[in-house]
């Protein structure tokens, strides 16, 4: 059951899709408590949820702030990260167990055990915001009925679910073939080459650089013939530059976000000033989106969208007065606390609270202070350009995926998970932060694998495909000035990587049904174990294993040097040891603890009783994926099952068509 109960006059988010009538009366199960709501958790309570933050899949023992942030340190002391999902649930066993949905633009911040160890508590910016309580039988449950309140997610064309290969730091057409070569020529799966800021024209988006890359359209038909596609970077900002045809038109027609005294507001990004678009108009929403245009006649299919919390690095009026404040102290004597304010002064420019407060958006003829709406702008800038997309391609699937987000945006593209390091710990972490992502609706989404920051090392880019092979978005992304680390350069263990890329290949035919069945259905294609097993406490306390669609678990290597770990089955599984989709051995396991030996060059996949997994042969690329040839892989101790399996062009957008789906049948032998 979902209760809806509304505080003051909310700006619209459009998140919800369902029309709920307000309830009267008081909010079963929370205390009002000044500007938030409380709720007192017994000592088991687990709490799940709060989509892309850090910490572990309960997020018990910690506090956490939605309010969208470009933070590249991904450590445990931080409170927000790129997106705002604003959805948890309680699970205190059965009858005690509900979800909470805080449906507001702004900001919201949540104590979860952090001040009081039995103490939940969140608080909203604003007393202008609508309240949802979900109650059910189990979490998936809750979850749904949260999901069905919320809408469909998003689904990319198929060939999104193959390998990207990434990094800041590719500068031109050549750049992008000679990644392509160290792929094909070494026989690696290759799905697509992203392009980041450097394609563009002084960083100005809707542009190419015409040196780099002379001609886009015959660089994106050579690599397509090779089964490639480019997917560029958009950022937010619009560079100010009044020679350039976009950035003029949003300034004659006033899209863009203004100041107090009505003029366009000017924050410093990427391409130096720029403009923001005012994406929470539906005719500034549409004029954006149509942009893209100019990059899909060129032939590409697929974007990622930027800084779009949106990021700013500085304004001219802030920086003006932190220039006249570091000014001051010429001359002067300084004391150490005049020391650590003058040090202070340059690092508090970017993403600064005083610059979002100082502009503003129109939202339905209402003229609203940004920081009052944060959360919406990401989200906003990725509802534009899949708008258009629908509009230009109609029935078309385009690749979209974005930094910043919040609940809502899960139906018009999918997330990554931002900055991470090349740390063991951000492999953990990458894993933690899937359920709470899907939880929000966010079926497409992964971390850059190998990690973005740092210098990576060849066993952590190994162990993180390991894992990566059964993300959705599977993408290798690295920083400028980082240690290479597309997956051909590493020599040692190249026959590895190459199995463990096949293998996500084989696999697809599975991964690809149990995705389009968790966005078709509502549900989740990874989920937390206790969500399977919520009569077993121990499945709760697991923070390293996933289940992933309806048959398999996944438990992967996450420590450095190590040849193995614990697993931990709820139930009697079989255990695959797989080197490559050819090379395994396998075994049954009873339910309990395990250790597992797992070698550098191997990964654990498990099969629940009673499931089937169809596995293809490996491709080069998913195009030429051959999914009627299929080898059934199954644990059926109980005789013979069947798999419903999903397969379509994987470029249309009629899921619902009944003959997507074909019945596998399998005897068991
Ligand atoms: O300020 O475009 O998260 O993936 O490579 C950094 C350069 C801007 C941040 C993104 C990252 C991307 C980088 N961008």
């Amino acid at each position: 059951m979902i209760q809806r109960f509304c505080f003051g006059t909310m700006v619209p988010t459009d998140t919800v899709v369902q029309s709920i009538t307000p309830a009267e009366g008081p909010v079963p199960l929370l205390t009002p408590d000044g500007d938030g709501w409380l709720y007192r958790m017994a000592p088991t309570d687990v709490v799940y949820g709060l989509g892309e933050t850090l910490r572990g899949i309960n997020k018990r023992g910690w506090h956490y702030t939605s309010f969208c942030s470009d933070d590249p340190n991904h450590t445990e002391d931080k409170v927000s990260l790129y997106g705002a999902h604003n959805f948890f649930v309680v699970d205190g066993g059965q009858g005690h167990r509900f979800g909470v949905f805080v449906d507001f633009g702004g900001r919201v911040d949540y104590d979860i055990g952090y001040t009081r160890t039995d103490t939940l508590r969140f608080a909203v910016a604003e007393p202008n915001y609508d309240l949802y309580l979900i109650t059910g039988e189990t979490v998936p449950e809750i979850c749904t009925q949260f999901r069905r309140l919320v809408g469909r997610s998003y689904i990319p064309p198929r060939w999104a679910f193959g390998l990207g290969q990434s990094r800041w730091g590719y500068k031109n057409a050549e750049d992008i073939r000679a990644v392509v070569r160290g792929y094909r020529e070494n026989h690696l799966p290759l799905d697509a080459v992203y392009l980041d800021i450097d394609y563009m024209q002084d960083y100005a988006d809707f542009t190419v650089n015409p040196q780099r890359f002379p001609d886009l359209a015959a660089l994106a038909k050579e690599l397509k013939a090779q089964g490639i596609r480019l997917v560029p970077i958009i950022d937010a900002g619009i560079k100010k530059d009044e020679a350039n045809p976009v950035c003029r038109e949003g300034l004659e027609k006033g899209y863009y976000c203004t100041k107090e005294d009505g003029t366009p507001f000017v924050g410093a990004v990427w391409p130096g000033e720029a403009y923001f678009a005012d994406f929470l108009r539906p005719e500034v929403r549409r004029w954006f989106g149509r942009q893209y245009k100019v990059l899909l006649d060129a032939g590409v299919e697929g974007f990622w969208n930027d800084m779009n919390e949106p990021a700013i690095f500085y304004t001219p009026e802030h920086l003006a007065q932190v220039i006249d404040a570091i000014g001051s102290f010429k001359g002067r004597k300084m004391d150490l606390e005049d020391y650590f304010s003058f040090k202070n002064l340059s690092g508090s420019l970017s993403n600064s609270m005083q610059d979002y407060a100082s502009f503003y958006h129109e939202v339905k003829g209402q003229k609203v202070r940004h920081d009052r709406i944060h959360n919406l702008y990401g989200y906003n800038m990725t509802r534009a350009a899949s708008e258009a997309f629908a509009e230009l391609r109609p029935n078309h699937r385009t690749l979209i995926f974005s930094r910043a987000s919040c609940i809502g945006a899960h139906r018009y593209g999918g997330i990554w998970l931002g900055d991470n390091n090349a740390w063991w710990s951000h492999l953990l972490q990458n894993l933690r932060q899937m359920p709470g992502v899907q939880m929000s609706g966010f079926l497409f989404s992964g971390a850059d694998l190998s990690g973005f920051g740092c210098d990576t090392t060849p066993d952590l880019v190994l162990r993180w495909l390991e894992f990566g092979i059964f993300t959705p978005l599977m993408r290798n992304h690295s920083a400028l000035g980082t240690r290479n680390q597309e997956y051909y350069r590493f020599p040692e263990h190249l026959d590895a990587i190459r199995r463990m890329l096949r293998l996500r290949y084989a696999l697809l035919p599975y991964l690809y049904s149990e995705f389009v069945k968790a966005a078709l259905s509502d549900g989740m294609y990874f989920r937390p174990l206790a969500f399977d097993y919520p009569e077993d406490p121990q499945a709760s306390q697991v923070e390293d294993q996933l289940l992933l669609g309806e048959g398999l678990m996944v438990a992967p290597v996450t420590t450095q040097n190590a040849t193995g770990r614990y697993v931990y089955l709820p139930e009697g599984m079989k255990m695959l040891r797989l080197r490559s989709v050819e090379d395994y051995d396998s075994c049954l396991l009873p339910a309990g603890h395990h250790y597992l030996p797992c070698g550098l060059n191997e990964v654990l996949l498990f099969i629940r009783p009673g499931h089937i997994l169809p596995v293809a042969s490996p491709a080069d690329c998913t195009d030429q994926l051959d999914t009627e040839h299929l080898t059934l892989w199954h644990y059926l101790p109980d005789g013979p099952a069947s798999y419903r399996m999903y397969t379509d062009d994987g470029l249309t957008t009629d899921y619902d068509r009944p003959e997507h789906w074909r019945i596998l049948q399998c005897d068991g032998e």
